[in-house]
């Protein structure tokens, strides 16, 4: 039975910025992601695929270094006669100094949007992979922004020609029906548009995480990244087999390839009684593997007791020997009783009520009012401010 395999979004050489990573861990990331598209091109060999399709955004055209894109070559050259298949993306468009422009490539790997002349040729490219019965439509992105409707005109011609069914759409863009928040919408795709023209299955690139879904008898598949590359992208990452029949549906299988999982989450302190006790809550938030492995980022949260005055700097000095990256945020409350300090004509009283109703007026504000209500507490019994 043939078989594929889908990647898309590496980001070869991403910077890894943004994160607060310390230098040593971002190059170590960057070296993950370099032995993920590794393994991926291992699991392509072990698995005897008959063709691999990048999605885009291989590498990241601002930052990848030559010797990376020499490793990148390299590499697929290692897959023989294994037709290779990639649809830049924005991040690695076919801008003029792009690689895939200036460098050869190896003869198993096409280039979509680079024609034979070494120019971009911007447009849908079909490559017939014959043994297969399979043709592969490609558009090479050359555009680090565009929200370009860029298939419009070829869904027509498109709908008319022949192959219906064996046909897989190559491409890097925003599937319109759902739009992660936070991605910026990048040459959209309507997945129905692409099933009324024929695409069995739909490899795309841009979202970074993995997903899969049937839409009007077409598989639509995002492979993700196969190593997260920040607190927005949790849980597993891999890439997609794809199998398929001469005439049943596409398959598409997950394998997990990334090594570093991204972790936001709370953790409850209500009821600690010291240091010891808020630590061993922090620690318990993962598996001792896991918070060597993993990134984490957690949010103290629970009702401390006003008198309790925890030293959250020794905390995380503490948890940061037990975690490979840990980045730890304080959302806990003093658990005053409000009801008792806001009765009665003392200043403190009247302050209390003031803010409890500002509370009630604007609910939305109400973190901020909690701020307010902590520090003037404190300040009325003369105690510093923690934070
Ligand atoms: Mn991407």
């Amino acid at each position: 039975m043939p078989k594929l395999l889908h990647i898309s979004d590496v980001h070869l050489d991403s910077r890894f910025a943004g994160l607060g990573l310390p230098p040593d861990l971002a190059a170590a990331r960057r070296a993950e992601v370099r032995q993920a598209f590794t393994n991926l091109i291992g699991l392509a060999a072990a698995e005897r695929v008959d063709a691999v399709l990048i999605a885009g955004d291989l590498f990241e055209h601002r930052w990848v270094t030559k010797a990376t894109i020499n490793a990148v070559r390299e590499a697929l050259h290692g897959l023989g006669d294994i037709p290779v298949l990639i649809a830049p993306g924005n991040h690695d468009p076919l801008v003029e100094n792009s690689y895939y422009l200036t460098q050869e490539w190896p003869g198993n790997v096409r280039v979509f949007g680079r024609g034979r002349d070494g120019r971009v040729h911007p447009g849908l490219e079909a490559a017939e992979l014959t043994a297969l019965g399979l043709t592969v439509w490609g558009y090479g992105s050359y555009r680090y922004d565009s929200d370009e409707d860029v298939l419009a005109g070829a869904w027509t011609a498109l709908s008319a020609a022949g192959g219906r069914g064996r046909r897989v759409l190559l491409f890097h863009g925003s599937d319109t029906t759902t739009v992660p928040e936070g991605v910026p919408l990048f040459q959209p795709l309507d997945p129905h548009r692409a099933a009324a023209a024929g695409f069995g299955y739909v490899a795309l690139g841009h979202y970074h995480g993995p997903k899969a879904k049937t839409v009007d008898g077409a598989l639509v598949v995002y492979p993700g990244s196969p190593e997260a590359l920040n607190f927005g992208e949790p849980g597993d990452h891999g890439a997609f087999l794809v199998t398929f029949d001469t005439d049943g549906p596409f398959r598409a299988e997950f394998r997990r390839v990334g090594r570093r999982s991204h972790v936001t989450s709370q953790v409850d302190l209500t009821g600690v009684t010291g240091d010891d006790e808020a630590l061993a809550r922090i620690l318990g938030a993962a598996q001792p593997e896991a918070r060597r492995t993993d990134l984490f980022r957690l949010t103290l949260v629970g009702r401390l007791d006003p008198d309790l005055g925890l030293d959250l700097q020794d905390i995380r000095r503490r948890a940061a020997e037990s975690f490979g990256f840990i980045e730890l945020s304080d959302e806990t409350r003093p658990d005053w009783d409000l009801e008792a300090l806001g009765r009665g004509d003392s200043a403190r009283a009247l302050f209390v009520r003031e803010v409890l109703a500002a509370i009630e007026a604007e609910p939305a504000r109400r973190p901020y009012w909690e701020r307010v209500l902590a520090a003037g507490l404190s300040a009325f019994e003369g105690r510093a401010v923690s934070r």
